[in-house]
């Protein structure tokens, strides 16, 4: 018996000692010690009573132990739960609790105040810090570098990632490793990864883009990452003369086109610039290949989806679109009954292929809502295609903010604001920003006296994410509806388009 996702991504890396991740403090470790390094991750997860299919949530800062746990996740078949850092405890509440996990990694600093919500789940609690240390470290520190990987099908279960919906309250996405490998493999050949490529690694590796499609592509081509625990375009533009990619959001870009010492020669080592997670403006795209001579490569993906198109890494790259479906990756654009619409048309882009997720985890009817009957997910992301095929995205269907890359479900904050002594109702809309491409402002309508803005600002703080934070909250008299009584956010975010026009 194999493990498919163990297999391809870790295990053919075995006894190699070629450089996997070049840290700040300037020590290199190979793929044969970070392999090492998990071996003992992945007993220590079964001394701490986690079995295939249990889950495991991991709140850590970026480091190399904390991929490491990844991959004793992959060895031992539990289910990995990567978690964004910035979420506060009321947060985590709803992760740990609906995924049943077994032990929460947490950072030493977190632990104190994460306690009570683990004990409220009945889930062990260890700590990993970002230089190596904590409880679950100590733990693993005499166990054996060597781990045989448990048995696995590709339609296990290998992660959860937590994405939320319209009702405000984030779903478990769960992926197989055949969504993970498939996609991996795709990426990889339509990139043109191999060994000898050299990754500036800046982005969060709890989410899709910086996990499953940055690492698992330089894991699966057997090349090295650069890897920054945060962006900083200093820091980015040091290192870019020793890299050959960069995968980042449109942020990171935009950022790094602020900096004069962003120029040709940063460039002179690098094949591929990769930008996604949020629409790239065509503009930032023209600067930049004006400034470096590099056209970005922008693609589109999802947490449920993996990557469903890119631009070609050798035919045209059209500044504005997102490319073309990627191979094995079906397809559609469709009206709201799943019906295909004309060419060059804007519908609904619906997916369908090996890198589509399993399912909501305990949520049956949700994800039954999400997809067709012939097996397309509805992904909510409005486009049309032209008759190359390259696809444009226009906009979402669903009332979804994206700043910096980090989603923000308008419903949550409305929740958390109208529960706010003196507030009637709100709306919160997403408005164009220059660094984060859109940033969330919230529209207040009072009740009696009104409420107190700096109680609500502080309410926010104490429960939501800080990237989830309002840049404005605005008193209005009211908020416009339509005849049906729904709120019309498309008013909304015309009336305020330039608040943040740079
Ligand atoms: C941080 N802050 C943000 C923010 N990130 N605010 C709005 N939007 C964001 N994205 C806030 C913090 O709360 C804090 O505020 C302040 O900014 C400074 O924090 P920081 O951590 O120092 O921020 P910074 O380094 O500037 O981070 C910006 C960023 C980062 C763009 C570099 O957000 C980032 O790396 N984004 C990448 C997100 C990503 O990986 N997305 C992929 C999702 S997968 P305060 O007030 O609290 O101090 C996906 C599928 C796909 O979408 O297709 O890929
Ligand atoms: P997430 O749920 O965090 O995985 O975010 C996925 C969403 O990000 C998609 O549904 C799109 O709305 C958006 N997205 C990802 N890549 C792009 C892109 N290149 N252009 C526009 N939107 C994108």
């Amino acid at each position: 018996m194999t493990n498919p996702l163990w297999d391809r991504l870790f295990g053919v890396h075995l006894g190699r000692e070629t450089p996997f991740l070049h840290l700040p403090d300037g020590r290199t470790l190979t793929h044969d010690a970070f392999l090492r390094l998990s071996a003992r991750f992945a007993h220590t997860l079964g001394d701490c009573g986690l079995a295939p299919g249990d889950r495991l949530a991991l709140q850590v800062e970026k480091s190399p132990e904390g991929l490491a746990v990844y991959a004793a996740c992959a060895a031992a078949g539990v289910i990995f739960l990567p978690l964004n850092t910035a979420y506060t405890p009321a947060e985590l509440d709803h992760f740990i609790g609906n995924s049943g996990a077994k032990l929460f990694l947490c950072d030493p600093a977190k632990a104190e105040a994460l306690r009570p919500v683990a004990e409220a789940h009945g889930t062990r609690l260890e700590t990993l810090a970002a230089d190596g240390t904590g409880s679950f470290a100590a733990l693993a520190e005499d166990r054996p570098e060597h781990f045989a990987p448990v048995p696995r099908a590709e339609d296990d279960l290998a992660a959860f990632l937590y994405t939320s919906g319209t009702t405000g309250r984030s779903k478990g996405a769960m992926l197989t490793a055949r969504n993970l490998l498939s996609n991996a493999e795709v990426l990889t050949r339509a990139w043109r990864f191999t060994a000898d490529d050299v990754l500036l690694h800046a982005l969060p590796i709890f989410h899709t883009h910086g996990l499953f499609v940055a690492t698992n592509v330089m894991l699966l081509a057997g090349g090295a990452m650069i890897f920054h625990p945060r962006f900083a375009a200093a820091a980015a533009i040091r290192d870019l003369p020793r890299a050959t990619a960069m995968m980042g959001v449109p942020t990171f870009y935009t950022r790094l086109l602020d900096s004069p010492d962003f120029t040709r020669e940063t460039c002179a080592n690098m094949r591929l610039f990769v930008s996604g997670s949020a629409p790239l403006p065509a503009e930032t795209h023209r600067r930049f290949e004006e400034r470096t001579g590099h056209r970005i490569l922008e693609r589109y993906g999802m947490t449920e989806t993996n990557m469903i198109t890119s631009n070609p890494c050798d035919g045209e790259r059209r500044a504005g679109t997102v490319g073309l479906p990627l191979p094995g990756v079906a397809v559609r654009i469709c009206d709201a009954k799943g019906r295909e619409v004309p060419q060059g048309e804007t519908g609904v882009i619906e997916v369908r292929g090996p890198n589509v997720f399993h399912g909501y985890w305990q949520m049956p009817e949700k994800t039954a809502e999400e997809f067709r009957d012939d097996g397309f997910f509805i992904t909510g992301d409005l486009a049309r295609q032209d008759a190359d095929g390259y696809i444009t995205i226009v906009g979402r269907a669903r009332d979804l903010i994206i700043s910096g890359g980090f989603n923000i479900y308008p419903k949550e904050l409305e929740e958390a604001i109208d529960a706010q002594p003196g507030v009637l109702e709100s709306a919160v809309i997403g408005v164009p920003h220059p660094d984060f491409g859109e940033t969330p402002v919230a529209l207040i309508v009072p009740q009696g006296a009104g409420p107190d803005l700096s109680q609500v600002e502080r309410a926010l703080r104490d429960t939501l994410a800080g990237f989830k934070q309002p840049r404005r909250l605005i008193l209005v008299d009211g908020l416009p509806r339509n005849t049906m009584g729904k709120v019309q956010k498309a008013e909304l975010r015309r009336s305020h388009a330039s608040l943040f026009a740079s």
